[in-house]
């Protein structure tokens, strides 16, 4: 396959993985901004303009909905201090029936953002393992506390919404990441910094409330095990991969140039393969560099790589070719 043929190839799979739903084995994509954006419901962002839009469009609970009762989608970006998130909703009725924050929190109109900062999975129902956020339309985000009642967590995250066209609104969000151990009283003692190469857990959903004081849909970002559409709130083991990509750094693993070596899918799952037949051996380490198994070597023209055995993560791959030269690639293993 040439080079061009290739390209196109990688574009119109992006251009379909934007249409279709993640799945438990799929990765979505977050590129660095190099500017903040302006957390004003506006898309006029430089970070918005080249970031790809994922479906908001898996039922999870209701009945089936039409375009006008909602559709949704949205975008991500980072930069060291916080996530960025971009929502746009179609929804006929804007509801929040509830003049406290907290009472029944999630019957009203709201985007859900689950979010585990070291896609560690597990509970987080009464913990900060992983949060939950319901963000209002009032501006509220609301999750449970670990004295097990609901709360407000406003100063975790910025939120503002504009009406962008008839009931089509546009979320903009800027969320502080905090590690396991955040707490209500100090949130600044766990809050963390965010690099190029981390897989964190998201995924989203709007529950949608029409005016009928419960939630008439409840919509996901990703396709769920049977039974499971409703356990995001419990536990982070279903929560989607997100990985945090900066292309200008020198060890990013979806470099701005290509690199000589064109290893591919990366994130990979199940086996990768190679576009240069040169090559004669290669060796695995894992993120702390740390050699995988046994160097593989006389594999003279082989282009594809097991790696069904590898669990989640960070890997790099050392590839020599036959006139001994070397290139290590960094690849996530999905
Ligand atoms: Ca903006
Ligand atoms: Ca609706
Ligand atoms: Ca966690
Ligand atoms: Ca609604």
């Amino acid at each position: 396959m040439n080079k061009k043929i290739l390209l196109l190839t990688f574009l119109w799979l992006a251009v379909t993985i934007t249409c279709v739903a993640q799945t438990q084995t799929d990765t979505i994509k977050a590129y660095i901004s190099h500017t903040p954006p302006a957390i004003d419901g506006s898309d006029a962002d430089a970070c918005w303009a080249s970031a790809a839009w994922y479906p908001i469009n898996v039922l999870w609970m209701g009945p089936a909905m039409t375009p006008s009762d909602f559709t949704g989608r949205y975008k991500l970006a980072w930069d060291n201090n916080l996530l960025y998130m971009l929502v746009e909703v179609t929804d006929d009725s804007l509801s929040d029936q509830q003049s406290e924050p907290a009472d029944r929190y999630w019957t009203d109109d709201c985007v859900e953002i689950f979010f585990d900062e070291d896609h560690s999975g597990g509970d987080h129902w009464y913990n900060h393992n992983a949060f939950a956020y319901h963000a209002s339309i009032k501006y509220d985000a609301v999750d449970i506390d670990k004295d097990r009642s609901p709360k407000t967590f406003n100063d975790n995250l910025e939120v503002k919404i504009d009406t962008i066209a008839p009931n089509t609104y546009m979320w903009e969000f800027a969320i502080k990441v905090f590690t396991d151990d955040f707490t209500r009283n100090s949130p600044e003692n766990s809050r963390r910094q965010l690099t190029a190469n981390e897989i964190m857990g998201l995924t989203l959903a709007y529950c949608d409330n029409d005016g009928n004081f419960a939630r008439d849909n409840f919509i996901g970002s990703m396709k769920m095990p049977s039974g499971k559409n409703d356990v995001n709130y419990q536990t982070a083991d279903y929560f989607g991969t997100l990985l945090l990509i900066d292309p200008d750094m020198p060890n990013s693993i979806i470099p701005a140039t290509e690199p000589t070596t064109l290893i591919y899918p990366n994130p990979a799952n199940g086996c990768l393969f190679i576009n240069n037949p040169e090559f004669v051996s290669y060796s695995l380490f894992n993120a702390n560099g740390q050699i995988i198994g046994e160097p593989k070597t006389n594999l003279h023209g082989q282009t594809r790589i097991d790696i069904g055995h590898l669990s989640r993560g960070i890997y790099f791959i050392s590839l020599t070719d036959n006139a001994g030269s070397t290139e290590t690639q960094k690849i996530m293993v999905e």
